[in-house]
Order: structure tokens, then sequence, then C-alpha cells
């Protein structure tokens, strides 16, 4: 196979001889064909003056690496197999294991001349084995939802599960915290930091330190922005967009206009956390489609219960209800959201139609009473994945760029059947 496809594209550039001249890259689908490019070149006197870039980045003798490495392609892009990972996944739900992720995005790297010997150290790098015990510094947000201290229980239990010595800090909604924190775990020459940021820019001074310091960070749960690139190795956790997108959908399938204008409030949860502005941004994408729907009124609840029954109470003290449909980024605000309807004699779920996100067990018993009509699922169940993905990275094995967790969309009509089967 390899042999064909090098005298398939060697017979391909030698057939183009006359167009070569106003050619300067030839771009190579694999690094076989690469390899039928640069002899072709070669015999005709163009490889100086026709750079190569190949696809793959297998490391054997006089492939991908070795060509860069020897001058003959200018760089290969690496595509990882995704063997290990398929086999480890489909493994994973045979045994019925909790936490297999819905998408495994890889890491593909651009080797050239430059870093060819570090990409071969890095395959070949000397770490702990899966026995040794590694080290964790985990930057928790804080404790402001039944979603968040489902999330912590669940990376404690499986750091004790996967042999992992924890260094768990709650930063209590603090940035400043969570930086401190990062910080002293450069100290304290942790093998790995994991972080779930309050929000999601400012990181990249501390990231950068942890850079220089040769430990790698991972995004679990909550996304950064960072100016430079490569200074977090992993993201696990959700797709918010998504989840914004799945809540807007349910009520153009679900709630049909009855006027002119459907009136929406939406709680949203802490500003600049990457939950919040993305689950609003997926939530205006299929707003835009549904002329009859409008957002009329948008708080900060930060994700806390407290807060949803605040802005509720405050819009009943400066205005008479006259909302359809409230959107709350998680549970919490939607359950205190409840609460304030109530004291008003407004009942929820019937004169005013409730959505809200993470599909806690909570939100199932207010679906169950019929307060809440529909949960958009955010699984906060992120500790086996996490420690299997640092394990795995610091055994050497190459990390994933994204790991993105299953999940689906529950309303009142099956919460009766579920909610006793709710592992949060
Ligand atoms: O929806 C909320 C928690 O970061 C996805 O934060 C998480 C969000 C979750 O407080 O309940």
């Amino acid at each position: 196979m390899e042999k064909e496809l090098k005298d398939t594209a060697y017979d391909a550039m030698a057939a183009m001889q006359e167009r070569l001249k106003d050619v300067d890259v030839v771009f190579a689908n694999s690094d076989y064909v690469a390899q039928g490019a640069y002899e072709a070149l070669r015999d005709m006197g163009l490889e100086q003056s026709i750079q190569i870039v190949g696809t793959d980045g297998f490391t054997g003798e006089d492939e991908g690496v070795d060509m860069v490495m020897q001058g003959k392609m200018a760089a290969t892009i690496s595509c990882p197999t995704g063997g290990r990972e398929a086999i480890q996944y489909a493994t994973n739900i045979l045994e019925q294991e909790s936490g297999v992720p819905k998408q495994v995005i890889l890491r593909s790297r651009t080797i050239t001349k430059e870093n060819a010997d570090w990409y071969l150290a890095e395959l070949k790098k000397e770490t702990k084995d899966a026995g040794d015990v590694i080290t964790m510094g985990y930057s928790q947000v804080g404790q402001e939802s039944k979603w968040r201290l489902a999330n912590t229980r669940s990376i404690q239990e499986a750091a004790r599960e996967f042999n992992i010595r924890l260094l768990f800090d709650d930063a209590n909604q603090s940035q400043e915290k969570q930086i401190a924190a990062i910080r002293r775990f450069i100290q304290e020459r942790v093998d790995v930091i994991v972080v779930s940021p309050v929000v999601e820019t400012g990181w990249d001074e501390a990231l950068k330190e942890a850079k220089e310091a040769g430990i790698p960070v991972v995004m679990s749960d909550r996304k950064v922005v960072t100016e430079e690139k490569d200074l977090t190795t992993t993201y696990i956790g959700a797709d918010f967009l998504e989840e914004g997108r799945r809540a807007m959908r349910w009520i153009r399938d679900n709630i049909s206009p009855y006027k002119e204008e459907m009136k929406i409030l939406e709680l949203k949860g802490n500003k600049g956390a990457s939950p919040t502005e993305e689950r609003g941004r997926g939530f205006a994408e299929i707003l835009k489609e549904c002329p009859n729907y409008q957002i009329v009124y948008s708080e900060y609840g930060n994700f806390t219960y407290e807060e949803g029954k605040e802005i509720i109470e405050t819009y009943l003290h400066n205005h008479v209800w006259d909302v359809d449909i409230i959107y709350a980024h998680n549970d919490d605000m939607a359950l205190g959201a409840i609460e304030a309807l109530e004291q008003s004699g407004i009942t929820p779920g019937k004169d005013v139609k409730i959505i809200s996100v993470d599909a806690t067990r909570e939100a199932f018993q207010a679906m169950v009473e019929g307060k809440l009509n529909c949960a958009v699922e955010c699984n906060p169940l992120l500790g086996a994945p996490l420690m299997k993905a640092v394990r795995d990275m610091v055994s050497g094995k190459e990390m994933p760029v994204r790991i993105i967790t299953e999940e689906k969309v529950y309303d009142e009509s099956m919460a009766e059947d579920l909610i006793n089967l709710r592992a949060y």
C-alpha cells in the first residue's frame, strides 16, 4: 500500500513537470505520498526550490519525522491513530464504566527540523508507571451549586481510585485565590495542575510560570482563553454552546407561541465564566431563528440559589409579572426562582415555563412536581475521565486536546422514571 502511494505520487508529480515552475509548496496527504513527491522533485532537480509538507508524522526510518530531519520535508503534521484510545473507551463501555466521554479530540503537532528531536524525546519520555503515586494540585471554583458539590465529590473519589495524591484548593469564586493556588502547586513541584477556572481570562502569567516549571496544566469543567498558545494540555468538560442551543431548541419545539412576543427572562451564571458566556451564545444562536420569542430581562445570578431567587424578587418588585419563560443557566438559580414565584402566588411550570441546565437530582424532583419543565444535562462527574487522562499523560501517553462529556435533555414527561437512576 505504502509503495503504491509513493509510486502514484511520483508519477503524478512527473506528469505535471511543466506546471511546477509556478509551484512553491507541495502539500501531501500522507508521508508516503510526500516520499514519492520528494523523489520526483529530486529527479527533476527541483527539491531545493519546492518545499513539501506531509501528514502522519510516523517515526520510522525515512518516514515523516525522519524526512523532516533529513531536510526532505519542511514539516509533517502528526495524525494520532487513536487506536489505543478506541480500545480503552470500548473496554470502558463494555465494563459499563461511568464518565465515558462523548468525543475525544486527539492532539496533532506540527513537526519541523526545530522540534523534531523534542517530539521524538517526548514519545520516549521516561515517566512514572501506573503504580507510582502521582501528585495533583487541583484548584476548584468553590461550592456555589449542587453541581459543584457533585463535581468535587467525583474528583476526590476518583483521585483515591486512581492512586493520585490530591492537593485540593477551594477558591470560593476568587480568581486571585486560584492563581495563588497554582503558584503554590508549582512551588510544591506537583506532577500536574488541574484548574476549574472561575472565569475565562487573566490566566496567562500563572500558566506561563507552570509551563516554565515543566508542569502540565489541565482545564477541568470550564475553559480559559489565553493570548499565548499551548499553555494548557487538555480541556475536560462539556460543550456549553450546545447546551445553550439545546435549551432554546426545547423551547421552540415544546412551547408554542400563544402571543406575538413570548417573553423570556434569563438567569445567567457568573460573568466571564465559559459556561455563562457559551450557554448565552448557544441559546441566542437558536433564538435568532425564532421571531416569536424574545429575551426581555437578563441578569447574572452567579449560579447560586439565593441570587436566582433575588433576581425574580427584584423583577416582581419593579414589574407586573409578564414573563412566559425562564431560562436558567443552572438548576440552583432555577430552584431559587421557583421559590420566589411561589411566594408571589405564581405557579412555576404552569404560569411560567422554566428550563435549566445541569439536570441534578433536585431538578428532577422539581420536574416530578411539575415546577420545572426541562433540564439540559451537564455532567459534573469528571473525576474518572480526568484521572484516567492524567495517569496516561504522566505515563508518557499523548493527552487528547479535548474530552467532551456525554449529555442529554430531560423534561417532566420522563422525570418520574429516571429520578432514581440519577448519579448526581
Ligand atoms: O452549570 C453550575 C456550576 O461550571 C458547568 O458551574 C459548571 C457550572 C454549572 O456552578 O451549576
